[in-house]
């Protein structure tokens, strides 16, 4: 029996030392400890033995039990430690990592400019307006001086939505809805941006769809010499004051007399090259003196109040201003192309 039970004490010993998990440690205690294990056995048993024998083996019985307690729960702590320590490494934080870059928008190059281009108009007197998109064929045209015969409304150039309703293809109509509202009864000074919209197919130099920034002053007694100063103003601000300016003769249906506006090439300073095209200079806008019809319509008096107007393109300055060669850049959305003109 005491043989039995040392036997029992060194194998039970040994399946503790080699438990790897809390759940092979409780199988090693059901199996020795449980009801049906061998020491309980070893119990039960007592009374088949001897008066002398009976102690000894019970007490004998007892301390292995107690052994292999002792002993379990001494490879119980070392196992939940071992959990721990492996549940705490796997979730460690190194924070010696590099954090993951935070991509950073900014404004749509267009924006940046039309923002530019506004600023100084506003440094200047003017307010921005803005106006529907979706414009009267009115507005758009009739009263801009375009009557329903014009050439300059040739279908081709118009996405019409009905007869009446069609996208407008300038900002000319905020301007006229503004005069239309004022009625001549006092003078205006604003700039309009905005999309416009024209049927044309799409290239490296045409887009359905583009911006525009005009301007209009209209009080008593405005002059060309007023239209010249605010534009070499802007030219000068906006392109640099080393920057000169001239107006060429053109024509619009809207101003009369008509002028485009070219500033000095800044790469050849007027000597000739590929940027301007062997003129010196870069045509930047068109202008004009309104045209009274356009004045009368909008129902101020001609002969007392006159005005001067221009528009520009943002895309096209953008294009001169960074060498870009295709207008479908702005609308293509490509980030590598955008991204080149945020501010850091
Ligand atoms: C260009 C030329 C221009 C105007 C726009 C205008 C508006 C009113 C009355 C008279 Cl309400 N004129 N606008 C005048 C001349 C030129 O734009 O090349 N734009 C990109």
């Amino acid at each position: 029996m005491k043989e039995k039970l040392h036997a029992l004490e060194t194998e039970a010993l040994e399946q503790v030392e080699q438990a790897n998990s809390l759940a092979d440690l409780q199988q090693v205690r059901v199996s020795y400890l449980g009801k049906k294990g061998p020491i309980t056995e070893v119990l039960r048993g007592m009374g088949k033995l001897s008066k002398e024998e009976r102690p000894v083996i019970g007490e004998l019985a007892n301390k292995v039990r107690e052994a292999i307690t002792i002993a379990i729960e001494a490879k119980k702590q070392v196992l939940e430690e071992a959990v721990l320590n492996q549940q705490l490494k796997s979730e460690t934080i190194d924070v010696t990592l590099p954090g993951r870059p935070v991509e950073v928008g900014g404004p749509h190059l267009l924006t940046s400019l039309v923002t530019e281009i506004e600023d100084l108009f506003i440094g200047m007197g003017f307010e921005v307006r803005e106006g529907p998109e979706v414009e009267t064929d009115y507005y758009n045209f009739e009263a801009l001086n375009l009557p329903k015969d014009h050439p300059a409304r040739d279908m081709q150039d118009t996405f019409y939505i009905t007869e009446e309703l069609l996208m407008r293809t300038h900002t000319s109509p905020v301007q006229a809805r503004t005069m239309g509202e004022y009625r001549g009864s006092k003078p205006l000074k604003m700039i309009c941006p905005g999309k416009v919209y024209r049927r044309d197919t799409d290239d490296a130099t045409h887009s359905h769809q583009f911006t525009q920034v005009e301007g209009l002053y209209v009080d008593k007694n405005v002059r060309m010499s007023d239209l010249k100063g605010v534009l070499n103003q802007f030219a000068k601000q906006f392109f640099g004051a080393e920057r000169e300016i001239r107006l060429r003769p053109s024509f619009f249906p809207f101003t009369e007399p008509s002028v485009e506006m070219d500033i000095s090439c800044k790469v050849c300073h007027g000597k000739g090259c590929s940027v301007c095209k062997q003129t010196g200079w870069i045509e930047i806008l068109g202008a004009g003196m309104v045209h009274p019809n356009v004045l009368e319509m909008a129902g101020y008096d001609s002969d007392v109040y006159s005005g001067f107007a221009f528009g520009m393109g943002p895309e096209r300055i953008a294009m001169l201003k960074y060498g870009i060669d295709d207008i479908r850049q702005f609308y293509t959305n490509d980030r590598r192309f955008l991204g080149q003109y945020h501010q850091a």
